[in-house]
């Protein structure tokens, strides 16, 4: 009975450790026209150890956002001045979708409709003041842990498994019908579609471990080179895209081209030496009103090219 007591105990604390360590990354904005409130809602969230930023009222909490646009959590009353709390998440959720952000509404307002209301403005709980600590605290975790999960959920639908680039889903949700909008709106738009030279060889030679390690590190090049600007998405395999948007063909080409001798001159480090590969890209740009599969269709025509000229360059 003894050890199984010890046993619930030790997994109780493994998990408030593992909270408290998760907390710890977690910005929550605190919007009251209360100082008082403002305080003592402060004092309960970093007895959690969050770290805590207040605004005066909703405008001010708009203003902190655009600073700070990795708050996880924004805890908002509903009577302020200037602003309300529904003013407020009508705005929040213009910008930050449920799986990027969590809100919960407060009000000291006898008003029962109110935790509906919030709720259907984009709100994710309400909390009538005054509360319990362990209720404020219970709904907070709650809120936060549903936040973590959807946020798996979303990397693991659309990010790759094995190099965390996007994956292809995400790619086609981003481009398939939009397109013409898409381009107009962003000015030009080219695919790059890279294929490593011989990967087949990599794997043969030093196992698909290693060929795996490779990967990673082929696609965490394209990321550190692209990823900051444009979309770097894995198509399978050894295939990857990258869509180049307001930039024109010459400077895309350029761009593509260096990444390519870069490459080649930079072998990769695996735990089983040194492995250099090359990569054979095909480029299209944007033709009036075409389909992202037409554009693809004539990326991989020019990639067919460069892989029947020799491999190693850029084609267009
Ligand atoms: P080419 O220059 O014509 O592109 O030749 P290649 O050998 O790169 O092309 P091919 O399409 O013949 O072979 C691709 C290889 O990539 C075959 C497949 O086993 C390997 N591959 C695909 N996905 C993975 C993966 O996730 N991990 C590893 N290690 N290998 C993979
Ligand atoms: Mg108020
Ligand atoms: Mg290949
Ligand atoms: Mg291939």
């Amino acid at each position: 009975y003894v050890l199984k007591e010890n046993r619930f105990s030790y997994q109780y604390t493994a998990r408030l450790v593992k909270r408290l360590q998760r907390n710890q990354c977690v910005k929550v904005l605190v919007a009251d026209d209360s100082v008082v409130s403002r305080k003592y809602i402060r004092s309960l969230l970093e007895q959690h150890l969050f770290q805590v930023i207040e605004a005066d009222d909703g405008l001010a909490a708009l203003d902190t956002l655009q600073d700070n646009p990795d708050i996880k959590l924004l805890i908002t009353d509903y009577n302020m001045p200037r602003m309300d709390g529904f003013g407020l998440i009508i705005n929040v959720r213009e910008q930050f979708s449920r799986e990027e952000m969590a809100i919960i509404g407060l009000s000291s307002d006898s008003d029962q409709s109110l935790s509906a209301r919030f709720i259907k403005n984009g709100a994710n709980d309400f909390l009538q003041k005054p509360f319990v600590h362990e209720e404020f605290h219970c709904r907070v975790l709650n809120t936060l842990d549903a936040l973590d999960m959807m946020t798996k959920l979303w990397e693991q639908a659309n990010l790759d498994y094995l190099t965390n680039v996007f994956n292809r889903r995400y790619f086609f949700n981003l481009y398939e019908q939009k397109l013409p909008s898409r381009v107009e709106s962003q000015g030009e738009l080219s695919l790059g579609l890279l294929d490593i030279d011989y990967f087949k060889k990599v794997n043969d030679t030093y196992g698909h471990d290693v060929g795996d390690e490779v990967l990673v590190e082929f696609a965490a090049r394209l990321t550190q080179s692209f990823g900051q600007r444009f979309c770097v998405a894995r198509f399978g395999g050894e295939e990857f895209v990258v869509a180049f948007k307001g930039l024109n063909i010459e400077k895309t080409f350029t761009l593509l081209d260096c990444f390519r001798t870069q490459l080649e001159s930079t072998p990769i480090i695996t735990s089983n030496g040194k492995v250099t590969i090359t990569v054979s890209t095909g480029l299209a740009t944007y033709r009036s009103s075409e389909t992202i599969d037409n554009m693809l269709r004539r990326a991989d025509l020019a990639l067919y090219n460069a892989k029947a000229s020799g491999r190693n360059t850029v084609c267009i």
